[in-house]
């Protein structure tokens, strides 16, 4: 039996009937164009975010940081040529899908998995993957557990509004073992419920789990398991409806990615301005031809390399082995080098 504390709006299946009872999904679709005109009116973009040191979180002058943060500072650059014209907002993993239908965010840049369900149902639409996560599971040490399918009868918390709430079902129906879960919104209640010993057990994306470890005092009694339970492709999430919104998105992500793989980097993007590759001039607005083309500033590309960096730049300084997060590219490694991360061509 589900012993559910909190139950409120739910991913995949149960999001959509959530929704449904709502009145979600009868949210107005956003109009061609309109939101970028929206956001010039206003000056700034509007973004909703979760708080996990090192994907989001206010640094100790208030200013937002991590590895989404600075996709956000991206796109205000294709904006506005500013990085910070943008108001970061955070929102539970509960509250933010209705407040992006309810079109009190311009995005997403929330961690959020893309589903088929939030796609038909919700009418999100997604820009590139800029995270390949899976979802696991984080148990005490004093559990004994080393392996997901050796849990049997635990306590596990599961946050409420995420696709991790499905997952942990189907995984236990295949493994016909028995669990009981917590549904928590709160992402410090969540962690608490953990340490306090409320909960055996806590699934999340594996990236958050692995972020939140690293953040108790005492991680070492703390074990996250090896298995991920799940594909959680982390993508930039908009209102389906206005494709010139989601093209910028799109290509402000590409343009950090395609920097990576030209070898261009905010420390040595100057250096190339001479180049003669004629995709490189293009790219960096030295050949106009293109930014006049789609309607964007030619140097959009060069501008975020200058003040944000390339994809690369921007994982090494949130995520990468010289914080003390110490992630491994993995599968969010370039193409060329065994991950999956692609841009199509700037042409
Ligand atoms: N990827 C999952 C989970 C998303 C999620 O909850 N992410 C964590 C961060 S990795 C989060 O936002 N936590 C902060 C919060 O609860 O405010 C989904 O889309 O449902």
């Amino acid at each position: 039996m589900l012993n559910t504390v909190k139950r409120g709006f739910t991913c995949g299946a149960g999001l959509a009937v959530a929704a449904l009872a709502a009145g979600f999904i009868a949210a107005a679709p956003a109009q061609a164009g309109l939101t970028l005109d929206k956001i010039k009116e206003r000056g700034v973009i509007k973004v909703g975010v979760g708080s996990q040191a090192g994907f989001f979180a206010p640094d100790a002058n208030g200013r937002w940081q991590g590895f989404f943060v600075d996709f956000g500072r991206a796109l205000a650059i294709t904006v506005f040529n500013d990085p910070d014209k943008v108001e970061f907002t955070n929102s539970s993993p509960q509250q933010r899908l209705p407040a992006l239908q309810a079109g009190q965010f311009d995005i997403l840049l929330s961690a959020v998995t893309q589903t088929i369900t939030r796609a038909f149902k919700l009418n999100f639409h997604f820009g590139p993957v800029v995270f390949y996560d899976g979802q696991g599971i984080l148990v005490k040490k004093s559990l004994g557990v080393n392996k997901a399918s050796e849990l049997d009868g635990a306590t596990i918390g599961v946050q409420s509004g995420t696709t991790g709430e499905q997952n942990i079902a189907d995984f236990f129906k295949k493994t016909g073992k028995t669990y009981k879960s917590v549904v928590i919104e709160d992402t410090a209640t969540f962690t608490q419920a953990l340490t306090s010993g409320r909960v055996d057990a806590l699934t999340q994306d594996g990236t958050d789990l692995g972020l939140r470890r690293a953040a108790l005092p005492n991680p070492d009694e703390y074990v996250l398991l090896p298995e991920r339970l799940s594909k959680e492709p982390l993508a930039p999430a908009v209102l389906g409806g206005d494709d010139r919104w989601l093209e910028i998105v799109n290509w402000t992500v590409y343009a950090t990615i395609q920097a990576e793989e030209f070898g261009i980097t905010s420390q040595n993007v100057d250096t190339f301005l001479t180049s003669e590759d004629p995709a490189i001039k293009r790219f960096l607005g030295v050949d106009p031809s293109l930014g006049q083309a789609i309607g964007l500033d030619p140097k959009f590309a060069y501008n975020i390399i200058k003040k944000v960096g390339n994809y690369g730049e921007i994982f090494e300084r949130n995520l990468g082995k010289s914080t003390k997060i110490g992630f491994d590219r993995g599968l969010n490694n370039l193409w060329t080098k065994g991950g999956l991360i692609y841009s199509p061509p700037f042409r």
